[in-house]
């Protein structure tokens, strides 16, 4: 049934049994990187073959991209704005194939597939009207007939880094700012996932051709220790933006640091909600349910640490064992399928050995922990009672394992919560205003996002999304994130006919 549910929806999106790896303009007819094959984690037979690129077709793809760029960079932001507009509008056409090809072949489940595809058309609507709005500030001069002002450049090619957990939805955040910024956009998608992206290459390629624009976007499928490293040594590439795990980010910013390229990381998270006796239960439940479970806890903002007030962590524990005991895990096709399989056995084997060092550490599986008897990556998700000081607790395990642990006060909550290395997402269930605003201000989270009374996961594009410390820094998606993808220029002009020096200087013969 998987099968030829996905069959239709691969040609629809236009992939073939073998598919070209490598975009430059035009598909490249046969790419020298090598095949790979994707299959679907469900446990199913592979779904097409890819031939990837090698070094001489990233050279091809970057070469193309860098010239395309000479011109984008010159036609009027609002008018690359239109471009943007109709590849939503392309988007909003293929919402249902491509949510579907994303849940055949990453696992997630059909609801959080199409919601990655909208998130798509978000950032593209948002993306739409800022193409009017690349504003730059005007300032005060200290000299007399002097105008002083900033503005905003295009800034090169934007290599796009992106991981299987969002597919589609990363490439949208980085791709489509930085086109109406006037970069053009190089893509190098995670190996797990290359249909979902030569789909959407192929969506941007039809409306991109009949533009006469044909380049802006281009991708380049192929192994990270060839053309990954290539594209983080060529200056062309004058931005990177990279999503993954910190490992990988510590080696983007060493190589593109070494050429002082730019870059935007967005790393792991390991993120916390405080839970306080004045929270309500229900609202706690179903919000920590979606934020450790959706994706096979496999997004970078999944809940991974639940801090429970004493008065109240009895109640959460045993609401949370009822409610994972009714999951259901399965096909991510069939709609009453709440959790998809993991993407690989490698996932699996991580999750297993992430298990046995709880165990070894002290802490105890309150719930779940099987691997299912059935074809595909299926796992139950976890829940394990924990302690602070379990070293396991500093890094990310990328599965649906949520350690819980008690605390007395708000100051000791805070502390453990901000005791490891990552700093993406965190939030706070409460009623209490006191407590809200504790943990939003300067001694309260260290995260790049804080909410109260809703979970980690899930945030909408119209802000900035990105964290702190071994999250990377970087910033995506929303508010002024655009500013990574753009030159600033300062620029004095002195109309006076005079010529007075800035700090009063006279220098004069
Ligand atoms: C990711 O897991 O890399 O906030 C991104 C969220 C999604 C994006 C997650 N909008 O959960």
């Amino acid at each position: 049934m998987l099968l030829s549910t996905g069959e239709d929806v691969l040609d629809r999106l236009g992939i073939r049994k073998v598919n070209s790896g490598a975009c430059a303009g035009d598909w490249i007819p046969v790419p020298s990187g090598g095949e790979l094959i994707s299959s679907n984690p469900s446990g199913e037979s592979p779904l097409a073959a890819v031939r990837m690129a090698g070094e001489d077709d990233y050279e091809q793809v970057a070469a193309n991209a860098w010239e395309t760029f000479q011109r984008w960079r010159l036609l009027p932001a609002p008018k690359r704005g239109e471009i943007i507009r109709q590849i939503g509008d392309e988007l909003r056409r293929n919402k249902d194939d491509l949510g579907r090809l994303v849940a055949l072949e990453n696992g997630k489940i059909l609801a959080e597939g199409r919601g990655e595809v909208q998130e798509m058309i978000d950032i593209a609507d948002f993306a739409v009207g800022l193409s009017r709005q690349l504003y730059g500030l005007s300032m005060q001069s200290e000299r007399p007939g002097h105008r002083m002002y900033e503005q905003w450049h295009p800034l090169g090619v934007c290599g796009v880094i992106s991981a299987f957990n969002f597919p589609v939805a990363v490439w949208s955040w980085n791709a489509l700012i930085a086109a109406v910024c006037g970069d053009t956009v190089v893509w190098k998608p995670s190996s797990q996932t290359p249909l979902t992206a030569i789909a959407v290459q192929n969506i941007c390629n039809r409306v991109l051709e009949a533009n006469g624009w044909k380049g802006v976007f281009s991708v380049v499928i192929g192994r990270g220790s060839t053309v990954g490293e290539r594209m983080l040594e060529d200056r062309r590439m004058a931005v990177i933006s990279a999503t993954g795990s910190c490992a990988m980010g510590y080696r983007v910013a060493e190589v593109v640091g070494r050429r002082l390229g730019k870059t935007i990381l967005e790393l792991g998270g390991n993120n916390a909600v405080i839970v306080m006796d004045d929270a309500d239960p229900e609202l706690v439940v179903r919000a920590v349910l979606f934020g450790a479970v959706g994706t096979a806890g496999q997004r970078c903002t999944s809940i991974r640490r639940l801090l429970l007030q004493k008065g109240i962590a009895r109640e959460i524990e045993r609401r949370l064992v009822r409610a994972y005991g009714q999951i259901r895990i399965g096909d991510p096709l069939d709609p009453a399928t709440l959790m998809g399989p993991l993407i690989n056995q490698a996932a699996v084997d991580e999750m297993m050995s992430g298990l046995d060092e709880i165990r070894r550490q002290g802490g105890e599986i309150l719930y779940g922990g099987r691997r299912l008897s059935r074809p595909g990556y299926f796992v139950e998700p976890v829940l394990a009672r924990a302690q602070p000081s379990m070293p396991v607790l500093q890094r990310e395990i990328f599965a649906p394992i949520l350690y819980l642990m008690e605390f007395d006060q708000l100051d000791q909550a805070i502390a453990w919560h901000n005791d490891v290395p990552q700093g993406l997402g965190s939030a706070m269930f409460t009623s209490s205003l006191r407590s809200a605003e504790t943990f939003l201000s300067a001694r309260g989270s260290d995260c790049g996002i804080a909410n109260i009374n809703i979970g980690t996961s899930g945030a909408e594009i119209g802000g900035a999304f990105g964290g702190e410390k071994d999250t990377g820094g970087g910033r995506e998606a929303g508010s002024d994130a655009w500013k990574s993808y753009m030159r600033r220029q300062t620029v004095t002009v002195n109309w006076s006919g005079e010529l007075p020096l800035a700090q009063g200087i006279a220098f004069e013969l």
